[in-house]
Parts: C-alpha cells; sequence; structure tokens
C-alpha cells in the first residue's frame, strides 16, 4: 500500500476511524444494517458512487456491513424500517427537487428508526449520501428522531483551480508536488486523483480545472490528440463524483501547435483552428466544461498584441465551445506588472474595473468573467473587488485563493473562511441595497446564464493533503460556503474540527476556537490595517517590509517619516474609491467613516492619526505585532497540554508547524515594529522591545 494512504490525514475529513464507543454504534446499528437503493447502477456514474460512499463510510465508522437490496426507481436510498422508509418514498412521488439538490429525512415507526435520502439526480444523491455521513460524524449519540434535510446549492459553478505544471511541480503549492502530473506525463496510475475528486465531491465541488493558469509548453498540448486520451481519463475519474473538468489554454496555442503565425481573434484561420481543437476535445470528453483563460496578464499572450480586447479574445474561445455546450472562464487578474515605482499615477487596484468595465454586454453568453475577491492579489486584508457585480449584462464568477500564499504559506495556520465570509456577506449596493456578492454569485441579482465561485486549490502529494493539518479546514470551508455561503464561519469551523478530531476528546474543541481566531491573528503580525504587501518578493511569506516598494509591481505602502498608507481616494488619491456603488464609495472615502482594518488600502496618515479603537496607528502597530506572537505562543502551550487527546503523528506535525509560526511571528514583529520606530521615531507607550 502507498504509504500516504496510511498516513493521519489522508482521509480528511470523511470517515476514517472506527468509532471507540460501543453504544454509539449499537444506537446506530438498527438503522445502518439494511440499505435499499433505487440509482442509475451505470459504473461511471455519481450513482454507484453514492452506494460505495454510503457502503464505505458505514463501515470505516461502525464496522457494519448493511445488507443490500436494488430497485429500480428514482435517485433513492432507504435506510432502517423498510415499511417506513417506502411511506416516505411514497409521499415523495410527486416531490421534484433542484437536479444537485437533494431531501433527507429520519423519522421513526415503533421505535424503530428509519431515514430515507433522495436526489434530484444521481449527483444530488451523492451529495445527500456525504451529508448523511457528515450527519453520522457529528452526531455523538444515536440518529435523530425526526428530522428533515431538504438542500440544494447556491451557486451553480462550484469549482476548483489547480495550478499544477507538468513537470510535477504546482505554483504556489505548500503540500508536496502535483498529484496530477510528473515529468511531463499526466499520473494515471495514481489513486490521488480518484481520492481527491471524492474530498471535492463531499463538500459540493462540481468543477475542476487541472492545469495552471500559467500555461507552458508542456501543458499547451493537453488539447492536442496526443494528450486527449489522458485527459478523458482524468475526466472520467472526476466524472463519477459529479465533476466536470476544464483546462486552462494558451491564448498563443495556435501558433504554438501549429502552422499559423498568429493568434488574432479576428483571424479566420485562428477561429478554425480553436473550432476544430473544440471538436477534438468534445469527441473525446463529452460532458468537458470549458476553458480557462489567462491573458494578457503577467507576460501572458492575449488579445491585446493583435489590437483586441478581451471581449474579441473571450468570443473567439466562447464561439469554438459553443456548439457543445461549453464554457470559457475569462480570469480578470490583469493589470500592468511593468509598472514604474516613481509613477504615482497608476494604481493597479483600478486596472481590472477600468480594462473590464467597458466591455459590458460584448461577451457572449458562455464567457463568465472570473474576478479575484479583491482588486490586489489575495493579501490577508482587502476591499471586495469593485469589478463583481459591475457588469449587469456579463456573467461573472468569484475567485478566492485557498492555498495560502499570502496568508502563511500552510506552515502558519490562517483559516480564511471568515475572509471569505465578510466577501460573500459584502454589499455591493450595485443593483439597489441587498446586492450582496453571495447573491450576485447565485446568480440572484442580475439574470446571469452562469455565475458562481472558483477557488485555488492547496492540496499536493503529502500524506494529509495539505501540510499543515489545518489547511485542510479551508478545503472543507471553501466547499461548505460555495454550497451554501449562509453558513457562519463558526458553524463550518464546528463541522470541519469534529469530523476530523472526533467528537470524543478535547482536541476538536481547541482547534475549533484556534481556527476561528487564526486569521485575526495572523493579519496582527504582518501587515498592518490593509496596507498589503511587505512580504519577500516572490516566495511571499517572511516579511520585508520594502521588498515591493521599489518594484514593478505596482504594490507599495508609501511610508515615509511621517505616515504610511496609499491614497486611492477621489478628492486627493488615484479616485480607486470612484468604481463603488455610492454608498460604499462614501464611506471609503471618507477618512472618518474607512473602517480601521482597511485605512491604508484607501488613505495615507500620519502615525499619529486616531483610530476608531482610540489608538494612534503606530501604537496599534506596535500592539497588534506583540499581541499576535503571544497569542501563538500561547496556542503552543494549549496544544502541548493535548498531547494525549490526539495521535502522536498529527500531535508532532502541528507542533512543529506552531513553531515555524511562532518563529515566523517574532520575525515579523520585530522586524515591523523596527521599521516603523525607525521611520517615524515614535516609541512603544508601553516600552516593549523593539529594536533601535
Ligand atoms: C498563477 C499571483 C501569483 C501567481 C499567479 C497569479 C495569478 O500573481 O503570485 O503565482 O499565477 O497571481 O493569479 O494568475
Amino acid at each position: 500500500m502507498n504509504s500516504f494512504v496510511t498516513s493521519r490525514g489522508y482521509r480528511a475529513w470523511l470517515p476514517a476511524e472506527r468509532w471507540t464507543d460501543r453504544r454509539r454504534i449499537e444506537a446506530w446499528l438498527p438503522l445502518l444494517s439494511s440499505i435499499t437503493a433505487g440509482i442509475t447502477l451505470h459504473a461511471d456514474g455519481p450513482g454507484a458512487t453514492s452506494l460505495r460512499e454510503l457502503t464505505d463510510g458505514i463501515a470505516a465508522l461502525t464496522g457494519l456491513a448493511p445488507s443490500l437490496t436494488l430497485k429500480a426507481g428514482a435517485p433513492l436510498i432507504l435506510l432502517g424500517s423498510a415499511e417506513a422508509a417506502q411511506q416516505a418514498e411514497e409521499e415523495w412521488k410527486t416531490l421534484s427537487l433542484p437536479e444537485e439538490g437533494f431531501l433527507i429525512r429520519f423519522g421513526r415507526s415503533e421505535a424503530e428508526p428509519w431515514a430515507a435520502l433522495k436526489g434530484g439526480s444521481d449527483t444530488g444523491l451523492l451529495y445527500a449520501v456525504f451529508a448523511f455521513l457528515r450527519l453520522l460524524g457529528t452526531t455523538p449519540g444515536g440518529p435523530p428522531g425526526d428530522l428533515r434535510l431538504e438542500e440544494s446549492p447556491r451557486s451553480r459553478l462550484r469549482m476548483i483551480d489547480q495550478w499544477d505544471n507538468m513537470d510535477g511541480s504546482v505554483e504556489r503549492g505548500y503540500s508536496g508536488d502535483s498529484i496530477f502530473y510528473r515529468d511531463n506525463r499526466v499520473l494515471l496510475e495514481s489513486p490521488r486523483t480518484a481520492d481527491y475528486a471524492r474530498l471535492l465531491a463531499s463538500v459540493g465541488i462540481n468543477a475542476i480545472c487541472i492545469n495552471n493558469v500559467n500555461v507552458h509548453h508542456e501543458e499547451t498540448k493537453l488539447v492536442t490528440p496526443a494528450l486527449l486520451p489522458d485527459v478523458a481519463r482524468l475526466a472520467k475519474r472526476f466524472g463519477r463524483f459529479g465533476i466536470r473538468l476544464f483546462l486552462s489554454v494558451n491564448y498563443a496555442a495556435p501558433i504554438e501547435l501549429s502552422q499559423l503565425d498568429t493568434a488574432d481573434p479576428l483571424d479566420e484561420r485562428v477561429q478554425a483552428w480553436w473550432k476544430r481543437t473544440a471538436e477534438d476535445l468534445y469527441t473525446a470528453i463529452p460532458d468537458f466544461g470549458g476553458f480557462v483563460v489567462k491573458a494578457d496578464s503577467e507576460n501572458r499572450p492575449g488579445p491585446f498584441t493583435y489590437g483586441r480586447d478581451h471581449a474579441d479574445g473571450a468570443n473567439l474561445l466562447a464561439d469554438a465551445l459553443a456548439p457543445h455546450g461549453g464554457l470559457v472562464l475569462w480570469r480578470c487578474f490583469v493589470y500592468d506588472c511593468h509598472q514604474d515605482w516613481r509613477d504615482r499615477s497608476t494604481d493597479r487596484a483600478r486596472a481590472a474595473y477600468d480594462h473590464f468595465r467597458p466591455l459590458d454586454g460584448r461577451f457572449r453568453s458562455n464567457v463568465v468573467l472570473q474576478i479575484k475577491n479583491g482588486p490586489m492579489d489575495f493579501q490577508t486584508r482587502e476591499p471586495v473587488s469593485p469589478l463583481f457585480g459591475a457588469m449587469p449584462l456579463t456573467n461573472q464568477m468569484m475567485e478566492f485563493q485557498i492555498a495560502q500564499e499570502y496568508t502563511g504559506q500552510q506552515r502558519d495556520v490562517c483559516f480564511l473562511v471568515p475572509q471569505w465570509k465578510q466577501t460573500l456577506d459584502f454589499d455591493t449596493q450595485l443593483n439597489g441595497p441587498g446586492s450582496t456578492v453571495q447573491k450576485i454569485a447565485a446568480g440572484k441579482v442580475y439574470p446571469w446564464a452562469h455565475s458562481g465561485v472558483a477557488a485555488v486549490s492547496n492540496i499536493g502529494s503529502d500524506g494529509n493533503w495539505t501540510g499543515h493539518h489545518l489547511a485542510q479546514a479551508n478545503l472543507f470551508g471553501f466547499g461548505r460556503l460555495a454550497w451554501n455561503p449562509q453558513l457562519t464561519a463558526d458553524a463550518i469551523a464546528a463541522e470541519w474540527s469534529v469530523l476530523t478530531f472526533g467528537t470524543e476528546g478535547k482536541a476538536a474543541a481547541f482547534v475549533e476556537e484556534l481556527l476561528l481566531e487564526s486569521w485575526p491573528v495572523y493579519e496582527s503580525y504582518t501587515a498592518p490595517l490593509g496596507v498589503g504587501w511587505m512580504v519577500q518578493p516572490h516566495y511571499h511569506y517572511a516579511v520585508d517590509v520594502d521588498g515591493y516598494e521599489y518594484s514593478k509591481w505596482g504594490t507599495y505602502h508609501f511610508a515615509d517619516r511621517s505616515g504610511i498608507g496609499v491614497d486611492r481616494t477621489q478628492a486627493t488619491g488615484t479616485g480607486y474609491t470612484g468604481q463603488y456603488a455610492p454608498v460604499n464609495r462614501d464611506r471609503y472615502e471618507s477618512l472618518e467613516d474607512c473602517p480601521d482594518e482597511l485605512l491604508l488600502f484607501f488613505h495615507h496618515v500620519p502615525y499619529t492619526h486616531l483610530l476608531k479603537s482610540g489608538k494612534t496607528v503606530i501604537q496599534h502597530i506596535y500592539d497588534s505585532r506583540f499581541e499576535g506572537a503571544a497569542r501563538v505562543e500561547d496556542w503552543i502551550r494549549r496544544w502541548r497540554e493535548l498531547e494525549h487527546e490526539v495521535d502522536p503523528e498529527r500531535f508532532a506535525s502541528m507542533l512543529e508547524r506552531f513553531e515555524q509560526q511562532l518563529e515566523n511571528a517574532r520575525q515579523w514583529r520585530d522586524v515591523v515594529n523596527t521599521y516603523f520606530y525607525r521611520k517615524s521615531g515614535i516609541p512603544d507607550e508601553r516600552g516593549r522591545t523593539v529594536y533601535a
């Protein structure tokens, strides 16, 4: 057996270990000893997967092997007392559920428990099974007496983007190598892609793009007949779990892969090339999802070379995919990455809006603009991108990053669900009050044909998938939020902690608490008050306050001896605030109303500026850096107390990561504090050690 399969954490939040409490197993026994299933028994379909996942999950937790009866009929699974469950089936004959939706009912008939699971489709049934297993894992006693759980996903597209390269590396990967590729080959023999598909489906993900948006030479060939059979096998593996496969494509592919000397979107030969490519793709993979495209961004090729714009570029690909039902997910991460730091008139934060907003109405109906959650680049704290919701006539989806590129790189704990929640709950006001990001992403604010959320994955070949065991919570949390953005961060943290660390013992409660405070703690020892960056260039983990200050990347904090921050106001700055709807624009424009946590993103202020907390900016910098590092010290002390509550492997691995985090936090604390003391000459009013 491969060593990763036995490593702690490989099953992540899925049923892994037998319950030690016999009474708990006995309480579930009457329900779990017999299953009647109505599914499409197509070996490659999610129906067969549902049944297998259910029986495997039950076996893992309880050791029971239920008797199985198969019957014709709707996607349905009945457990326990047969007659009672059949009654539910009878009641449900006329019930119609959304395709990916499900209904679960628990009941009792003369003290005999029963449960019935119905899906809007086989995929819906698969989601019901995973919801059932979550319930099993989080309920300490026996089956609930009476429960009705009806769910369907809010967003149509719930997607994961792999930044994997065919040489086996992962761009911004912090947990080993790629599980998809090695030595420029697709890894077909490894079980990991199927196990990954299971993890993703268990939280409702229904789409995956399997290669990096930076498409290099080898990956450009993924769309060619030579590699399509391999891609098709992966597509089948994911298809069993209801997940559609996408590829990132190279905009210059017609030049790199054929005799053409142009990739001009208006050139008929280029159009014919993409049409043929799409035909080949759909012959190999009939349910292929479509293309993800990074064009004219960070030196990638795109339509600008030919004097065309992003709508011309995206429509070229959209027209090729349209006859097959494919989508183009066109990224809006477009900005000048060769900026002169001396130039104060260009503001990177403005770029996506300035490029794309004027193109509203020009994109085909199968193009979806994929927009990063903030205007810069996955920083610890950013305002919501003003482009999201600002193009009523153009499909959009939001892009998050689960990989912790700027948020601790899976060495430091940073549970990002609270950050994503803030973004999803943000009221853009763009179509009147209540135009929240989550409603826009769910397609409820504009009548878009397609919308949703995507996120950059954080997994790799490490035995526990994510390097830090606690980084799994981000993958889990993204899926749960994509499914239902109304879930609270607390509920998600609690659910993941119990599923992963069990209902018995004290570990789950501690982990839940730690997760929930980890983003504020990470923020408190790194770049202050929304200013961002201050990381080592390219690498993006450790502190380097001026690392990006005199660079070409458009990422400046403008600290001088009297103050810090970027003036993005309309009155005196770059005018970025004007990209928001009036209510938000006015809040960010005003020094009094701008929230403290984003102050330096929007304003340049003196170190003596008084925050709403009553502290000066400089004192806030000192206090929060000391507090952040002290919190991490405290986590270590508390984790040590739990040594006998968790298995030795996870205990030691997490302790090691916490210790690295402490070292990192201390370094950030001392460098940032020293830097600002030297700039401002203002001492810490509490007289703590700052290195003059
Ligand atoms: C895949 C940031 C990252 C890059 C990434 C890029 C993107 O700049 O540092 O590694 O490239 O975002 O999202 O395209």
